[in-house]
């Protein structure tokens, strides 16, 4: 597909000279487009919301413009007292004013500015990166703190609600396809025995928060590694990316998910599973970090409830992986259509890494 059209949709000074596919993610299509003047080069990111996720990009849209200006107002009284400059990607507007636009065949696109001389990789690098990658994730939690959750929209209704994928799940399994799935690979039996194993379990977040003892805040919703950008020049974390899902949650969901993918370096992708760990020194790092920012704000309950957080996160990210397969791949973007089957097989194991090593992260925890 010829996506220089779309490029020029976006207000953006010079000549087109090359739109190339970027990044990892699983939902949406990114791409780096890149403008040149007589006299300079802009660079943005252009990506496509995906419908199969998102049922109304326009809410994603109007959400982002809210958080961006509380963030970027609370930054700037900050400014002064902070040991770096924060980031966050702003939207770039169409040439007609609004945020996003619809093509001919239906696809949302927005453009979003490059956080230049940065970089986000797919796994932790060294303590000294989870440390950064902490940082960050309790400083957007900081950030978002003082935010009216009333004003942002539901973006994904039931988003990490980990007993409303299981029920998913369960759907899942009574169609004829997922049967005819079960039965033609063992790999699938075992994950399978792995959910049943883990069914009270699932509720362990859910039911802290029914009885009070969590309660909602602002989270991001999406903080692995690599939606983390660390700066070039100073190797300091820098920005938060891919702020769709930012929406009322529990921040045990935002920090489990960075901390289980800080914690992998072997990634979601990894065929070999014994390749799959959970490094303390990693885990280590990432606490001080998200602690430095965010300590002050967690209660005891809080606290109490961080190792059920890692390893609740990893168990619902493969029982969603697990799920999709079992659907056909609907929801994530897929190569092979085994793809999903493995990535759920990752996170599995990374799950059974963490109860192995429950005695220890815990202790860890209570550390930070
Ligand atoms: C999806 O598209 P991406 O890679 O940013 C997913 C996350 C998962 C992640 C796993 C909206 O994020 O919830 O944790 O894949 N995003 C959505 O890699 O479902
Ligand atoms: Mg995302």
């Amino acid at each position: 597909m010829d996506l220089s059209p779309i490029a020029r949709q976006f207000a953006v000074d010079g000549r087109l000279v090359a739109i190339d596919p970027t990044g990892s993610g699983n939902v949406n299509d990114t791409y780096l487009a890149i403008f040149r003047t007589t006299f300079d080069e802009h660079r943005i990111i252009i990506q496509r919301i995906s419908r199969r996720v998102f049922k109304r990009p326009e809410t994603i849209m109007e959400n982002l413009r809210k958080i961006t200006a509380h963030v970027h107002a609370r930054l700037e009284r900050e400014a002064d007292d902070a040991d770096r400059i924060w980031q966050m990607p702003a939207i770039v507007p169409c040439r007609d004013g609004r945020d996003w636009f619809v093509d001919d065949t239906g696809e949302y696109w927005r453009a979003l500015t490059l956080i230049d001389s940065a970089h986000a990789p797919d796994a932790a690098q060294s303590a000294e990166h989870a440390y950064e990658v902490g940082c960050v994730l309790g400083q957007f939690h900081r950030l978002l703190s003082d935010m009216d959750p009333g004003a942002l929209q539901h973006p994904l209704p039931g988003f990490h609600v980990t007993p409303l994928y299981l029920a998913k799940y369960d759907e899942a399994l009574k169609t004829p396809a997922a049967a005819t799935a079960l039965k033609a690979s063992v790999e699938a039996q075992r994950l399978a025995r792995f959910v049943e194993e883990r069914r009270e379990f699932a509720h362990v977040l859910q039911r802290a928060l029914d009885r009070g003892e969590l309660r909602l805040r602002m989270v991001h919703g999406d903080p692995k590694v690599n939606n983390i950008m660390i700066d070039d020049y100073t190797a300091k974390g820098t920005a938060i990316i891919d702020l769709d899902t930012v929406s009322p949650g529990l921040i045990h969901y935002d920090f489990g998910d960075a901390l289980r993918s800080i914690g992998n370096p072997a990634g979601e992708e990894v065929a070999m599973l014994s390749k799959v760990g959970f490094d303390l020194d990693l885990c280590s790092g990432f606490c001080r970090g998200y602690m430095r920012f965010a300590g002050d704000f967690l209660t005891d309950a809080d606290r109490a409830h961080l190792f059920d957080a890692v390893r609740l996160i990893a168990f619902e990210l493969g029982l969603r992986f697990f799920e999709d397969y079992l659907s056909g791949n609907q929801y994530f973007k897929v190569r092979s259509p085994e793809q999903n089957l493995n990535r759920a097989r990752v996170q599995f194991r990374l799950c059974e890494v963490i109860e192995a090593r429950e005695r220890a992260i815990r202790s860890l925890l209570a550390e930070c």
